[in-house]
């Protein structure tokens, strides 16, 4: 066992915590408040090949693989989590179609995902299916030489400014979840609405509702075949969750540091406040529980990179990764006082931040159910 990144990992690394330094942190406060959509750091992103790790250079990547992706993931959450967000985007629906598209729709699809220019998004969720996929009731309806889509998808990260998107969809509904089918649809054709929505944190990741109304996708945009959707996506999920879980790690990392850094500069009762064993207790969870997700996320990744089923090990990942971050930044908030609280500081955005990897991509409940089930020996998490 080697825990040693090589040159070229730790190359990647730093050429994403650079980038993320001078170009995310200036602005991330005020992208932050602002909601800004920052497509420019999209399409930088993409210019630095952040998208690509993952899709071999035939199709416009570089194949440095999941671990240089994870690492990437972290150093940008790390600076902003809402900028990490594009990186799924692009790198969820790309790999959907790498895995399960044509050889047409890989050399037209995939190069400008990559690059950042179509800004993707992939629409799972409905109001009356989030955790449970297969309740979805967007239906898609073979007509000539397409299929015309109904229903209404939402908290869809992306949905107010994406040119492409993933959609799910039954085409036959009495297969249940063997009739959901997968199509990459050009969202600038019409039958297409959009409305944004507001949500606790990530505001600088735009997300909102997608309906369709008589919307039509050719059929050379089916993805995989008729009733593939289901595996499709949960072959996608498996994949996009394993980046959210090192954008926790970033979150983490981020509350953990600036909890350190105060404690060792703020004195109340004639003392650093780091000497309180109270808060030395917070301390120690913050650094175990996110260096333990940490491992936990290079060897889900690394499995990856192996191209061995890890499905079981991106869950513990994510779970782990999710709740540190979520316990990081409430712990750096108490650390920090109304200093935390103020919005002057960056660690009331990585508290509002923190709270959406217990529910993306998966929510924790998920996330433990996949674990205890395989423990239990109810359904195996890898297949
Ligand atoms: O029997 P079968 O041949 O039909 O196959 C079954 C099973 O083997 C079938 O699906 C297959 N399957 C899989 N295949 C490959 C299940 N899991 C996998 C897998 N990982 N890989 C049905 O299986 P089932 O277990 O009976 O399905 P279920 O009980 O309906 O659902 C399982 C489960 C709850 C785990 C699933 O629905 C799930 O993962 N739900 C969570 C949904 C989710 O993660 N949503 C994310 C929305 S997108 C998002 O959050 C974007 C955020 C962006 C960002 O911030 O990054």
């Amino acid at each position: 066992m080697d825990f040693d990144l090589s040159e070229e990992l730790v190359a990647v690394r730093d050429l994403a915590r650079d980038f993320a330094e001078k170009e995310i942190a200036p602005t991330a406060a005020k992208d932050d408040r602002g909601h800004t959509f920052r497509k420019d750091l999209v399409l930088k992103m993409g210019e630095l090949g952040f998208y690509g790790c993952v899709i071999p250079e035939t199709y416009g990547g570089n194949g440095l693989g999941f671990l240089a992706l994870t690492l990437i993931t972290e150093e940008i959450a790390l600076v902003h989590s809402a900028m990490r967000v594009f990186i799924n985007m692009q790198v969820g629906p790309a790999l959907a179609l790498l895995q399960f598209g044509t050889e047409e729709q890989k050399k037209r699809l995939i190069p400008p995902l990559i690059r950042g220019e179509a800004v993707g998004c992939f629409a799972i969720t409905e109001p009356d299916a989030g955790s449970d996929v297969a309740a979805m009731r967007a239906a898609a309806v073979r007509k000539g030489d397409g299929y015309v889509l109904k229903g209404t998808k939402i908290w869809i990260s992306n949905a107010p400014v994406a040119d492409n998107a993933l959609i799910y969809a039954y085409t036959d509904r009495s297969q249940k979840h063997r009739g959901i089918s997968a199509f990459y649809a050009d969202l600038s054709q019409p039958g297409v609405s959009r409305r944004s929505l507001e949500t606790l944190g990530a505001h600088a990741s735009p997300i909102g509702e997608l309906t369709f109304e008589n919307f039509r996708v050719p059929t050379g945009n089916l993805v995989g075949k008729e009733g593939e959707g289901f595996k499709i996506c949960m072959w996608q999920l498996n994949h996009t969750r394993l980046s959210c879980a090192a954008g926790a790690l970033g979150v983490a990392r981020a509350a953990r540091e600036a909890a350190v850094s105060y404690a060792n500069q703020r004195e109340q009762f004639g003392q650093k406040i780091g000497q309180f064993q109270m808060n030395q207790d917070l301390i120690a969870q913050m650094v175990v529980h996110e260096e333990a997700a940490r491992l936990l996320v290079c060897r889900a990744a690394w499995l990856a990179d192996q191209k061995q089923p890890n499905n079981l090990e991106v869950s513990m990942a994510k779970y782990a990764a999710a709740e540190s971050a979520a316990f990081a930044a409430d712990a750096a908030l108490r650390i920090l006082g109304a200093y935390g609280y103020s919005t002057e500081f960056p660690v009331e955005r990585y508290l509002r931040d923190a709270k959406s990897y217990q529910i993306v991509e998966g929510s924790s409940n998920i996330q433990k159910l996949i674990i205890a089930q395989d423990a239990l020996g109810y359904r195996k998490a890898n297949r």
